[in-house]
């Protein structure tokens, strides 16, 4: 794996490419000691304590390859506006960062791009928060078409704001010569441009790009997915925190070989696979990119491939890795971010993950613990690892899937057989009965296959 300064925010800079992929800059050298700085702020109410947020941060620095020196954080009211920490506090940072020997200091919440600014100033080495060392992983954990196209449009529209002219390698450009710095973009420079301008323009251009190509690819897949809502098998989504399990679930249950790692944001690509669970009951499983707290919305959104899957779904499966000291706070937010994505009013079934590592532990214990996490009641314990109980989880979900049903009753014209099949295959029926306008059937079918059989109601 490679580190951080490739695409650390600077690199990130460096990386920009012209609208036909040529490289704007050339890269610059690694940096890899990284200092962490935290702020356990007040006023954002959060469940989670300014160390256990910190150790997360470490995990992923340690994930984008970066090697963690030390780490310092301060308990504020609310964030301070030129530094988000206090202005004594920077002066510790500074201190320290120097004892060190870092070279790149990464702030645990969002700063804004004057914050950054005057970090860098006061520290005199590269600052980095949160969302861009995410950024990071996610640019070199993608691996399909889309995910690179979206991992590519969030990290220009993260940088966009964040331009300054201390980046621009000439200060003034001469007017109509060359066209070099720009990647021989002809047309690109008017007369006293700044290189500034121009990285701006040629962004502009290249996020222009990105957005006409992920359309490209959001019809090609919305035109696959109403082929397979037409087959009707249910779609199941695994959803929950990074690194709870959801692809060693996935493994489990399909037997399929999706890439499993204990490291976070394994996965950022969906993945889906037919499944087949007692009483033969088919339905497709999709994997989805994992949760992680003060991950901003808007950069959950760009994994619109991943949104998708979890809107279409029939039923979540939300997996929690019980053993994780900060389970609960893991759950929670997960909740928030199905909330704030509008989509937390759908069938969920918890499952708690990684039992095996609880060998040991009364059942009593467990359900305790359950209770303590503030979680539903109707779980259902698993080790994806170890195999456990997953015939059991396989009877909740078909339960839960014939709960989201609806009873109705219809007459099917014959020239409609194509539905009759498919109540077949995806519904329940209590009585059938072929007369000469076709198929009456009376039972019960997925609440959201109903809208098909609705002009046929009898
Ligand atoms: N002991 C134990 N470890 C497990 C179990 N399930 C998963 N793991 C481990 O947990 C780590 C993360 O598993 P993944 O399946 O990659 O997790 P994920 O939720 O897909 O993670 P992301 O894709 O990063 O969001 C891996 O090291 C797995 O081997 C389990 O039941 N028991
Ligand atoms: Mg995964």
């Amino acid at each position: 794996m490679y580190a951080i300064s490739h695409k650390s925010k600077e690199t990130i800079i460096n990386d920009i490419r012209t609208h036909d992929g040529k490289r704007l800059h050339p890269t610059t050298p690694p940096r890899t000691r990284a200092l962490l700085v935290g702020a356990e702020v007040a006023s954002f109410s959060s469940a989670w304590s300014a160390e256990d947020s910190l150790r997360e941060l470490a995990l992923l620095a340690d994930t984008a390859g970066l090697e963690v020196v030390g780490s310092i954080y301060q308990r504020i009211d609310q964030p301070f506006p030129k530094y988000f920490i206090g202005p004594g506090k920077v002066r510790e940072v500074a201190e320290l960062r120097e004892q060190c020997g870092a070279g790149l200091v990464i702030f645990d919440d969002e700063l804004s791009p004057a914050q950054t600014r005057n970090l860098e100033e006061a520290l005199q080495v590269g600052v980095l928060d949160r969302t861009a060392l995410i950024l990071d992983i996610f640019a070199q954990h993608a691996r399909t078409h889309e995910g690179r196209l979206q991992v590519e449009l969030a990290q220009y529209n993260y940088m966009l704001p964040r331009l300054r002219r201390q980046w621009s390698h000439l200060e003034r450009q001469a007017g109509t010569g060359g066209g070099t710095s720009a990647g021989g973009v002809v047309g690109l420079r008017g007369p006293g441009e700044t290189q500034l301008e121009i990285d701006r323009r040629l962004i502009d251009q290249r996020i222009a790009w990105l957005k006409e190509q992920l359309a490209d690819v959001h019809r090609h897949r919305e035109l696959y997915r109403q082929r397979r809502k037409g087959s009707g098998v249910p779609v199941v989504a695994l959803v929950g925190y990074t690194n709870a399990g959801k692809s060693t679930l996935l493994n489990a249950l399909s037997g399929a070989d999706v890439l499993t790692q204990d490291q976070l944001f394994a996965t950022l690509d969906p993945t889906t696979r037919q499944v087949t669970l007692p009483g033969n009951h088919h339905i497709l499983l999709t994997d989805t990119v994992g949760f992680i707290q003060k991950l901003p919305t808007q950069l959950v959104a760009a994994f619109r491939a991943t949104l998708e899957e979890i809107n279409e779904a029939d039923l979540l499966l939300h997996v929690v890795d019980l053993t994780h000291p900060n389970a609960q706070e893991h759950a929670q937010t997960v909740e928030k971010t199905l909330e704030e994505l509008g989509v937390s009013r759908k069938a969920t079934l918890t499952v708690l993950n990684k039992v095996d590592k609880l060998e040991g532990v009364a059942a009593g214990e467990v359900a305790d613990l359950v209770r303590e996490m503030g979680l539903p009641s109707d779980v259902i314990a698993v080790s994806a690892q170890r195999g456990w109980g997953l015939d059991q989880l396989g009877e909740r979900i078909v339960t839960a899937l014939s709960e989201g049903m609806v009873a109705l009753k219809v007459l099917i014209p014959y020239q409609r057989n194509d539905l009759v099949s498919l109540w077949h295959r995806r519904g329940v029926i209590d009585r059938e009965e072929y007369i000469g306008e076709g198929t009456h059937i009376q039972g019960r079918i997925p609440r959201t296959l109903a809208p098909q059989f609705s002009q046929y109601v009898d």
